[in-house]
């Protein structure tokens, strides 16, 4: 008697900091796990490197903004799952390309669904939303499912797009489609351009004498942040319910972005005291008196989500999941890998396979 097959996953985003543990969760797990990378004129893998070649992982060029493509893989491939984790993803980016945004985040989660419904298929269909979609509005924290959308970004305003469509289909259709509403999650695979990685990084650096200062936007901003191997699972529990529904997946405690540069900077050996106010605000260094992060205009926002915190209640109860890894273990584990690892250069070109000479963080 031949063997059951696998489960069939298919990933948009399998390059990115959530693609990349999600394949590798799907694979233990026992899944055929397949995926678009899109063609770039630099290799783009470095995450996913070490398990490129493994016999249940199967990558295909492909792009968001390509219906054909999209519609012709899921036809071929037949996903018993689909995590729809493809994004321009960064948010202060989203203001600078807020068209492109919108093609790929909101018109892209369309085209997927689109192919979905018109191939006749019943695949489990997980969206990738965010706590961008609440947009931190005064007297809403802590954010649940029932808290009202106020999205303050290109990015936010794609998304609820992306959001409700989910809904639509699932409702309009029939679909077992639902919403990840995840708060904030990090890991030493972060993007650098965001936040925790920018300051995990610097800390590393200046510790070891190869970084002067760090320059940061608004120190004042609040996220709830958690460890994105933990988050991953979650989306896969999402599927694994019997009936589809929107959760929010959260740490439940909101840190400012201040907090998260005093335990960094701790954690590489650097006690920093703060002085001055707004783009005055500094870091300075309690040992030697040196400016060790400083506030630059140039990476506040034309609008600031000033405030989220989490409230994951439901899916604590519906999933049983809770996230494992605390602020603190959080910042520790992404400034040791930076302080081990940092072998990316000045330039902030990642050379192709550099996480494969660390330990898979
Ligand atoms: P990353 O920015 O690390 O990864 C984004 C992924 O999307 C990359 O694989 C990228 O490919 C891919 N991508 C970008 N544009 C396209 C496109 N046109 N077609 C196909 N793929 C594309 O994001 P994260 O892993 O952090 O986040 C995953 C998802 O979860 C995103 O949708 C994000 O918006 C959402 N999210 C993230 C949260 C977080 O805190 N991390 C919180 C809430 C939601 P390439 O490598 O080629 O650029
Ligand atoms: P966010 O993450 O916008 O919440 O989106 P990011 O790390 O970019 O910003 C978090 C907060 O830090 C403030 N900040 C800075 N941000 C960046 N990037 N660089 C800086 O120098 C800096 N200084 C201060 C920001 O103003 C902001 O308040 C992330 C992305 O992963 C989205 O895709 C996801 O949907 C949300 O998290 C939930």
């Amino acid at each position: 008697m031949n063997a059951p097959r696998p489960k069939r996953a298919f990933l948009t985003g399998i390059t990115g900091q959530d693609g990349s543990y999600l394949a590798e969760f799907l694979l233990e797990q026992g899944y055929e796990v397949h995926a678009i990378l899109r063609r770039s004129s630099v290799f783009t893998s470095t995450r996913i490197d070490h398990i490129i070649h493994h016999e249940r992982l199967h990558t295909y060029h492909g792009d968001l903004a390509d219906s054909s493509n999209l519609h012709s893989l899921l036809n071929r491939i037949e996903p018993d799952e689909i995590y729809n984790l493809g994004a321009q993803s960064h948010v202060a980016v989203s203001f600078e390309v807020p068209e492109y945004t919108a093609e790929v985040d909101a018109l892209g989660t369309i085209r997927l669904l689109n192919a979905v419904k018109d191939l006749g298929m019943r695949p489990r269909f997980y969206q990738a939303s965010t706590s961008e979609l609440f947009g931190g509005l005064p007297g809403t924290a802590p954010q649940s499912e029932t808290t009202p959308f106020y999205p303050k970004s290109p990015y936010g305003a794609a998304k609820l797009y992306a959001y409700w469509i989910t809904v639509n289909y699932r409702e309009s259709y029939g679909l077992y489609a639902c919403n990840g509403i995840l708060f904030n999650h990090e890991s030493p695979r972060r993007g650098e351009t965001f936040v925790t990685k920018k300051i995990s990084k610097a800390a590393a650096r200046i510790a070891q004498g190869r970084q002067q200062v760090l320059a940061l936007g608004n120190l004042d901003a609040k996220r709830d942040w958690g460890y994105a191997k933990d988050y991953v699972e979650a989306m896969w529990r999402m599927l694994q319910l019997e009936q589809p529904t929107d959760l929010v997946i959260a740490s439940g405690e909101t840190h400012t972005v201040r907090e998260f540069a005093t335990l960094a900077f701790e954690a590489a050996g650097i006690e920093l005291d703060w002085q001055g106010e707004g783009v005055h605000e500094r870091g300075i260094c309690r040992r030697s008196g040196q400016t060790r992060v400083m506030v630059d205009a140039k990476y506040f926002r034309p609008a600031e989500v000033e405030l989220l915190w989490g409230n994951p209640t439901k899916a604590r109860e519906l999933l049983g999941w809770q996230p494992r890894t605390s602020f603190a273990e959080l910042v520790q584990l992404m400034v040791a890998y930076d302080l081990k690892f940092d072998d990316y250069g000045g330039d902030g070109v990642v050379p192709a396979g550099a996480m494969r000479q660390g330990p898979q963080p």
